[in-house]
Formats: structure tokens, sequence, C-alpha cells
């Protein structure tokens, strides 16, 4: 048994921030503690420079609140504070001020080609790191729901990679702490479940260790920076990890919402029809079940996430932010927290996930739209789920109407030509992963999320048609990224020819995004769109148009398509072997050669 004196000092085993930046506009922040006996406590400054509003007890006495001002001429440095509690037993806590907020550098636009990195199986930098102390059950690069040893260190190593392949910002998912012991109460498919993806945070302002520590993660931002290639974080506000601190002691009574099953019915928040409860079964829903779901209506949580976004950015300077599961959070709370980061950080992008194929519904959360509760959220813009169900829909059916009717929904978008175009992501299947379609459709759909309006985006390993089915599948490492791989597709050398076939095409339509501005910015005109295949028309005022081609596959593949309406120019020059234009009797003829593609610019 502990003494008395002992068992009723305060202890502060966590500030939440730890630190923040001196040239901010947000200068009103609330500290998070959490430790023992922090009850009635009263905090006082050994320091001029902040300034102590209130302090304000949380649900038990583990945690309390702390508001302080920043001053304008604080200087940088650490802060500390003494804390007494209602025993009058006294202890200290520090927090540090920097000088200024990182260096950021322009927001996303169709200039730019995204890739995204899973971190963990992309490649292992720094072998030092692939078991962190105590974590030796965690790392097995041969099974699927291990950690592979991937890391911050391994990307930017394979910078140089990415930016011959055309690319100019990565998306890795994301960083946060997670659990560092397998799941005691769950097992998929006879695997343990180990938290890999790093999606479920135990700590929502520390780095996992697999990936490496904050210098390196800064390292690698600044030479990101240094080689042109933006950085987006991958943020997670409406849940964390399964075993996080706050499932058995919230700082408040409703940091956290009750635990309850999603009912995964995405569209009901946004539905006029739909009712408190079955709006709340999403929003308020736990995430799989298991995943406990953080209550933004509390203003103390509200604030800490809005904090947490602002530190991230402020303390490492990624550029933009992509945010998880945005439709499983009330919109009210996106409304203040897109307004606090663009109001700290004028130039940042914020990029929601919104998972649905119906643009009606995706629409809704780009900022300038307000749906029927009148609520801004607040993304500059959004994945283009719905363009691409429909990619792998009219493949399937051999019919590219609905790929079109898709499209006409861009008219409920506040900017369709903002929307991210992907071919594939980290909770897709592989475009490979079905192979009674073949290389065909990957170059497919490839194309079309590379040529199509939007900031395209690659998925690592597409881009060789790395195979895949479902998560965690999908997920395979990067071939050469990990000691021991028998070969490295990083180089030409060492990709087999389909990967090299695929490589070549993706890097052909990067560089051709870059130099022609009608892919980066034009109009999309769909000239045909049914079983003969589908053909569109990019065209920038003032540009040379861009030609874009699928061929059908009914009744047998279709060696031409005709079109009538195309853009006038003198010729068409094709991109790819095999290919080319002919004026015929009909309209202009476009001939395919091997690929099921073809793409021409008009001169
Ligand atoms: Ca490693
Ligand atoms: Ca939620």
């Amino acid at each position: 048994m502990l003494h008395s004196a002992q068992s009723t000092a305060p202890q502060v085993s966590r500030c939440e921030p730890p630190s923040w930046w001196l040239d901010t506009k947000h200068r009103d922040i609330t500290l998070l503690l959490t430790g023992i006996n922090l009850d009635r406590c009263q905090v006082t400054p050994a320091n001029p420079g902040i300034k102590i509003r209130a302090v304000r007890q949380g649900r038990t006495a583990t945690h309390c609140f702390v508001d302080i001002t920043l001053a304008k001429n604080a200087p940088p440095g650490i802060y500390a504070f003494s804390i007494t509690n209602k025993a009058g037993k006294a202890t200290r806590f520090t927090f540090e001020l920097v000088p200024q907020a990182a260096k950021r550098i322009a927001p996303l636009s169709t200039d730019d080609n995204l890739y995204l990195i899973m971190p963990d199986r992309f490649a292992d930098g720094d072998a030092k790191n692939n078991i962190p102390k105590g974590m030796d059950a965690l790392y097995d690069p041969k099974r699927p729901r291990h950690f592979h040893g991937g890391d911050f260190a391994g990307i930017q190593s394979r910078l140089p990679y990415l930016k011959d392949l055309g690319i100019t910002a990565i998306w890795m998912t994301p960083i946060y702490q997670n659990a560092s012991f397998i799941d005691p109460a769950r097992k998929y498919a006879g695997e343990p479940v180990i938290d890999y993806h790093l999606y479920g945070a135990m700590d929502f302002y520390a780095i996992d260790p697999h990936l490496g520590t904050p210098d390196d993660l800064r390292n690698m931002i600044s030479a990101a920076h240094k080689s042109g290639i933006k950085v987006m974080q991958d943020q997670v506000a409406n849940h964390g990890g399964t075993y996080h601190p706050w499932v058995d002691n919230a700082p408040t009574k409703t940091w956290l919402n009750p635990k309850k099953d999603n009912t995964w019915q995405l569209m009901d928040v946004m539905s006029p029809a739909a009712s408190r409860t079955m709006v709340d079964g999403v929003t308020r829903g736990w995430f799989g079940g298991f995943l406990p779901d953080m209550n933004q209506d509390d203003p103390d949580c509200a604030r800490y996430l809005i904090q947490n976004a602002l530190w991230w950015v402020g303390m490492f300077g990624f550029d933009s932010i992509r945010q998880d599961t945005i439709s499983y959070v009330p919109r009210t709370f996106w409304r203040k927290w897109s307004a606090a980061l663009k109001a700290e950080f004028p130039g940042i992008t914020l990029l929601g996930e919104v998972l649905n194929g119906n643009a009606a519904f995706v629409s809704t959360f780009q900022k300038g739209n307000r749906g029927p509760d009148k609520v801004d959220a607040g993304f500059d813009t959004l994945f283009d789920f719905p363009a691409y169900f429909a990619v792998l829909n009219s493949i399937r059916d051999n019919d590219w109407r609905g790929f079109a009717d898709t499209l006409a929904h861009d008219l409920l978008y506040e900017d369709a030509n903002i929307l991210v175009s992907f071919a594939g992501l980290h909770d897709t299947p592989r475009l490979a992963g079905r192979p009674e379609y073949g290389i065909d459709r990957i170059l497919i759909a490839l194309t079309i999320a590379l040529t199509l309006r939007g900031i395209p985006m690659v998925y690592y390993g597409d881009e060789l048609g790395l195979p895949g089915g479902d998560d965690p599948d999908n997920r395979r490492h990067f071939p050469g990224g990990f000691p021991g791989d028998a070969r490295s597709a990083f180089s030409a050398s060492g990709r087999t020819p389909d990967e090299a076939r695929i490589h070549g095409h993706v890097r052909q339509l990067l560089a051709l995004r870059k130099r022609e501005k009608s892919l980066r910015t034009g109009k999309v005109t769909i000239l045909t769109a049914d079983h003969t295949g589908l053909v569109f028309v990019r065209e920038a005022k003032g540009s040379r148009p861009v030609m874009v081609a699928i061929r059908g596959r009914i009744p047998a593949r279709m060696p031409a398509i005709e079109v009538i309406g195309a853009p006038k120019a003198r010729g068409w020059e094709p991109l790819f072997d095999g290919t080319f234009s002919e004026l015929g009797p009909k309209g202009l003829t476009l001939a395919f050669g091997h690929l099921p593609v073809a793409v021409y610019v008009g001169e």
C-alpha cells in the first residue's frame, strides 16, 4: 500500500498536445492532462508567455483540461507548469513552443499525380525498426496481417522511383501509434489480428515505432518536398483503436459514443427520410462493432480532434489531409474542423473519404455544397468512387453507357474537376485480382483514371499490375522493397514483361498529363459510350485536345471505333504503338493496336 503522501500527489503522464508553434492564429488551446490525482487542480505557469484561462476536471481524477492562451510575444522553448491538486500536493509538467509551423508547399491541384502508399508494405529502409522493443510477435513479412517492415526511410529512398514515374504527391495511410500487441479477442481466417495498417490509433500524438521516429518522418517529408513531391497525411477522427485507453477510462462522460454496432447504412446520414435513430446508427455506431467511436458532439472531444489535426500539419509540414470515413461523423463537426484547418493553413487541401458509389450522396460533402441539413462539410475534394465503380461495371457488362450515366452526375458536385480519380486503392480488390479479365482490365481502368477530369491517383503496385484480392491480400508488399526479395520492380531490369508493360503505360500517361494542359484542366466530352466502347475528349481552351478510346468487347474485340463529333484537328497523333486514326465514311475512325485502349493528341 502506498503512503498517503504518494497516493495523493498528482502525477501527469501525458500532456496533449505536447507542443505548438508560435506563428499560429490558434492561440487558445486546451491541454488534456492524463495522470492520477488530477482532481480539482490549480495550474500555475512557471514562465510568462502562456496564460491559464481555466482548469476543468475530467470525468475522474485521471484527466483534467487546462485552457491556455499563447501570448503573441511568447518566446519559444519548453514551458513548465506547476499543478496542485485538492490535497495541496504539487508536481510539474511541460509543454513546448516551437518558433514556427513547419513549412508547406502549394495546395493539391489537377497538376498533381497522387500515389497511395501503405508505409508498412512499400519499402523497408531501416531494419532496426522492424521489431520495436517488446513487439517481436508483430513482425513477419510472410504473413498477411503482420508488420512487414516498411517505413519512412523506405519511402524516402524510393522518391527517385516515384519522381521518375511522374508522381508529384503521395498519400500515406495512417502513421499513428497502434496496438503494440496481437488482438487477444479476434482472428480473421485463422490469422492473428495486428494493426499493421495503423487505422486503430492508440495514441493520436505518437508515430508508430515500426515506421520510424518523428525525425525520420521530418526527413522523409523534407526530402519529398525537395523532389517536388507533396505529402498527404491520413487522419482518422471517427474512431480510435480497439484497445485505446479511453475505452476503459474516457476523459469526459460523453467522450465516446456508447458501444453499439454501426448500421453501415451510410446514406441515412443525408436522407431527408431517415429518422434520428437511423442517422445515429451511422454517426454514433462503432465501426465494425469494435472501434471506439468518438463523440464529436462532446465539445472537449471535438476540440481535442481539431487541435490534433492542426498539430500534425503544424509540426511536420504535411501539405494535405485525407480524412477517413467522413460520413460516419456528424457534418457539423467537419464544418468546424475544415474551417479551423483553412484558417491556420490556407493552402491546405482536404480530401474526404466517402466510400459510396452514389454521386448524389458523395457530392454533399464537397466544400460549398450544403446538403439537406444545410451544413457545408468543407472538403475540397473527394474520392471519385462513383466513377471507379462505374468503370468496373462497364468492363464487366461490356457496355459503357453506365459510365456515361455516372459522369452525368458531375452536375451534382460543386467542382467535379478536382475529384480524385483512381483505379483501385487499399480498400478495394486489386485490378489484377480477377485473372479472368487479364491485363486488359488493368490497362483500361488505369487509362481512364489517369486521363479523366480531376486529380489522378495510383495505388502502389497497381503500376505493376500487382495481384491481390480483398484486404489484406490487396496490400502485398512491393516487390523489391524488402530484404530477401528475389527481384526489384523498382528498377526496369527487375520487372516481368507484364509489369514492364503496365508500368510503361502508366508512366507514359502521367507524362502526357504533365505535357498536355487539356488533360489537366480540360472539359470532358463523351463521344461514344455503348457496347462498341468508350470515347471521350479532354479539351482546354487554347490547348491541344486529347482523345481517349476504350475498345468494347462485344461481339468480338472491336478493331476500331467510329466517332462523330470529335473536335476539329489537322490530325490525331496516337500515343501507343499500333493505334492510328483516319477519316472514315461516317466520321473519325479510331483504330486499336494490341492494346484495349488508344489515346490521341490533336494537332
Ligand atoms: Ca523497417
Ligand atoms: Ca462516428
